[in-house]
């Protein structure tokens, strides 16, 4: 029992636990779940971006077959918005403009997919033919649907009271200090980019079930969640003003989030509320279409910069001014996206001396927008990754001697950067060197040849980039407008026999934490991980979490996992101690023996774990019976990943299409725990990245109907699509996390986009191009190559 072979300590690539469940088919996700006496509700979206709602008839719906319940806003009035959970404030110090989200609508609808109506019946098919049989009466108003066009002159008005559809104008740096900096400059390189809107897209659509038990007054909701315990306080504390011990919030099998399972939904709140209303369960399930309209997006930046270099290249100074898209409504996070997720990383890897960065959120008809894997630090990372390639062009100079030339040195650390941010550990040069050795960078221009005979046009990108994730400290967080703490909750429970139960506040739903938990637990106690269940996703069974975002589960969560072993092992080294009959001072504890030190006196975990539960001959005066410690972790700061992704592409110039044939991968994520889980991360975030470079966008129309609202519009990565991904790692460690880890769910999302358009510019580098904005679509290369230039 004590003894772990094979190696599956910290380290070890060992097979994920879950895939068994995952792989037969056994896992339980929440349209899986059924309830005694289950209705089925459907919901009612709007049509139109943008209507007043002049009326709504039921008659005809009510009397169809199986209908039990319909409700509109009107019923729902004394029930509280979603609320958004990060104010924000103006450059004036004033609160960002926090109109009401409301659950069903009230009067209004405010984008495609905007809930209306919801109608709880029989069967599925029976709520969804009375939900057509409702009659609106709409007055369609006029839209608006773009970012730049919400703040023009005259722009319909999303919400009344809000000028401008304008949620905030924030800054962050010193705009006089910046201004000098460039009165200084040898050269001013000035760019324009937008960051494409996307849409998530996880494999299980959002699915909720509202339970109402009125023998208790308790209710129960099932939800496709990344964090069960912030959707019980959103929705009991705001939204249906429910004591959190009569709420239940339980995130089964969750089948990918990226994001967008973050944030309290109207459809969480509808059902619930509902369910208590008729006193039966209610199950809701999203089609594709539904969840492509009310999934939040992602992304969705327009940008203007601009970067003042001194005459050897070095950054003097960088300016930024950008637009964020927030949708209709402000999403839970949202407002944190462009503003403490983005601009704070606009210092990427360089010793720039000054930034200063401009914010305006502005609202428009559309589905809100929120945060999307990597959220800000993509955007981020695309803007400073695009401008550097720039630079060093329009500077005459090499791609990654600029990069070197202002990387902040391995020996700065910790290092300040001019927003707000102290990095704690790194080594761009290194990451960036085995990038370089790794994706055969010298021998390149050999392979550009190569292609070149074969017709074919080769490019090679380059990013380097640092994200900031584990969020985060509750202090500073809090400091800055958030509305809740970011701390992470851990419980061991040690059974009699030595086996272990760890309750998690974070949630798992693809990134393998039931295996890698486990791994904690094996290394630092000894119990095989075969003896070690990890548990997630129910309030119920867990203390408290504020669940899985921001890479955050393993510097966050994990920690919190390693502090109540601490708690274990300090109780269990007394019960040995008294064991052993020796002083506990001089009781060592090495993964599962207990030995008084120098001495040949053992005892091992699943003796002492026993007599925590059987105490015969046992202090009880002393010492309680029992072996569970819980522990709140809250960290000092974020953790900074960061590396070097390299693209190399090839185009055809017939048709434009853009192959990606090799992608180079260098991260630092701190001590790696499980290789295989990490590079598994790292290849995912990659694929994404891909997907946005070449092949995903929302496109909305000028009326706000959102044109790819399907996967025959909106073109996910598919595996043709994608090339062999080199993963490696070069580790720094976290310097305020006892395992010196860093997240790495993120990174791959975050460096790879810049990477490829980077590759995608190099290959059409002789038809004279600065930029192509994400997708590069074949139709926009192919006309770069066949409009005014031909192929030389
Ligand atoms: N890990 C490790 N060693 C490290 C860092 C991480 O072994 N140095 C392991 C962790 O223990 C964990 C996994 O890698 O098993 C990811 O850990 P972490 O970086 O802490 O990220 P989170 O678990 O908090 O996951 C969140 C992150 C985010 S923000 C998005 S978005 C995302 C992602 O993870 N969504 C995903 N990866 C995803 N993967 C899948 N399959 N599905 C999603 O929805």
């Amino acid at each position: 029992m004590n003894v772990v072979t094979p190696f599956e300590g910290i380290g070890a690539s060992v097979r994920r636990k879950e895939d068994l469940r995952f792989l037969s088919g056994r896992g339980q996700y929440t349209d899986d779940i059924n309830r005694p006496g289950q209705t089925y509700a459907t919901i009612l979206r709007s049509p139109h971006a943008h209507a007043r709602i002049r009326g709504i008839d039921l008659a005809a719906a009510r009397s169809m077959p199986g209908v039990i319940a319909i409700f509109t806003g009107e019923d729902m009035q004394g029930i509280g918005g979603l609320p958004c959970g990060w104010q924000i404030h103006n450059k004036d110090g004033s609160p960002m403009a926090e109109p009401p989200h409301p659950v069903l609508a009230q009067g209004k609808v405010r984008h495609v997919g905007d809930s209306v109506a919801v109608v709880i019946a029989g069967t599925r098919a029976q709520a969804r033919d009375a939900a057509e049989a409702i009659e609106v009466d709409y007055d369609v108003l006029p839209a608006v649907a773009s970012t730049e066009a919400a703040i023009a002159a005259g722009a319909p008005v999303v919400h009344d009271g809000v000028a401008g559809n304008l949620c905030y104008d924030w800054h962050i740096g010193d705009p006089a200090v910046n201004a000098a900096a460039f009165q200084n400059a040898h050269k001013v390189v000035e760019f324009e980019l937008v960051n494409n809107r996307l849409v998530p897209n996880a494999m299980e659509p959002r699915a909720a079930i509202g339970d109402y038990d009125p023998t208790t007054g308790e209710y129960t909701l099932y939800t496709t969640s990344q964090n069960p315990h912030v959707i019980r306080l959103l929705m009991g504390a705001f939204v249906l003003q429910l004591p959190e011990h009569k709420l239940r919030v339980v995130a089964p099998d969750v089948g990918g989030g990226f994001g967008s399972k973050i944030f309290h939904y109207a459809e969480e709140a509808i059902v619930t509320w509902a369910a208590g209303k008729i006193a039966r369960p209610i199950k809701w399930t999203a089609d594709r279409t539904e969840s492509f309209v009310t999934d939040a997006h992602g992304r969705d930046h327009v940008t203007k910069a601009k970067l003042a270099l001194d005459k050897d290249g070095r950054f003097l100074a960088l300016h930024v001014r950008t637009l964020a898209n927030m949708g209709a409504y402000l999403s839970t996070f949202a407002t944190s996206v462009p503003t403490y997720l983005y601009a704070t990383l606009l210092a990427g890897v360089y010793t720039t001396p000054t930034i200063y960065a401009e914010v305006k959120a502005v609202f428009t008809n559309t589905t809100p927008v929120d945060a999307y894997r990597g959220a800000g630090r993509p955007e981020a990372t695309f803007l400073l990754e695009r401008l550097v390639d720039v630079a060093a062009r329009e500077m005459g100079m090499d791609r990654v001697e600029i990069r070197r030339r202002n990387f902040i040195p391995a020996d700065a650390f910790p290092y300040q950067t001019p927003v707000a941010l102290q990095y704690d550990s790194g080594d761009y040069q290194a990451t960036l060197e085995m990038g370089l050795k790794s994706a055969g960078w010298e021998s390149f221009e050999q392979r550009r040849a190569e292609a070149k005979a074969r017709g074919r046009l080769r490019g090679i990108g380059i990013s380097t980039y640092v994200e900031a994730c584990g969020i985060a400290p509750s202090a500073t967080v809090g400091a800055l407008g958030a509305r809740a703490g970011l701390y992470e909750v851990g419980t061991i429970r040690v059974h009699p026999t030595g086996s272990v139960t760890v309750l998690t506040g974070t949630h798992s739903h693809g990134q393998g934490h039931e295996t890698t938990f486990a791994q904690l637990i094996a290394d630092r106690l000894g119990v095989p991980m075969a003896q070690v269940d990890i548990v997630h996703g129910d309030t119920a069974k867990i203390p408290f979490g504020m669940g899985t975002y921001g890479s955050r589960s393993l510097p966050v969560g994990g920690t919190a996992i390693v502090k109540a072993m601490d708690k274990i092992v300090t109780k269990a080294r007394k019960i040995a101690a008294h064991l052993m009959e020796a002083s506990v001072e001089d009781v060592e504890f090495d993964r599962g023996t207990f030995r008084v030190a120098g001495t040949d006196r053992t005892k091992s975990w699943g003796e002492v774990c026993l007599t925590a539960y059987v105490p015969h001959n046992y202090p009880i005066e002393e010492l309680e019976p029992g072996l569970e410690e819980t522990a709140f972790y809250d960290p000092k700061n974020f953790t900074y990943p960061g590396g070097c992704h390299i693209c190399e592409v090839e185009i055809d110039p017939d048709t434009g299409h853009v192959d990606v044939v090799n992608f180079t991968a260098v991260d630092d994520v701190g001590r790696v725990i499980n290789p295989m889980i990490v590079e598994g991360q790292v290849q995912g975030g990659v694929c994404q990245g891909i997907g946005q470079a070449l092949l995903e966008t929302a496109v909305y129309d000028e009326s706000g109907q959102l044109l790819s609202a399907s996967f025959m519009d909106y073109q996910m990565p598919r595996a043709n699509d994608l090339p062999p991904v080199s993963v490696a790692t070069h580790t720094t460690l976290c310097t305020h996390n006892p395992l010196g880890v860093k997240g790495c769910g993120e990174v791959g999302a975050i460096g790879s986009p810049p990477a490829v358009i980077n590759a995608v510019v190099d290959a059409l580098k002789d038809y004279g191009v600065r930029h192509i904005e994400m997708p590069a679509t074949p139709a926009k290369i192919w006309n770069i190559i066949h409009g005014s230039h031909k192929l030389a």
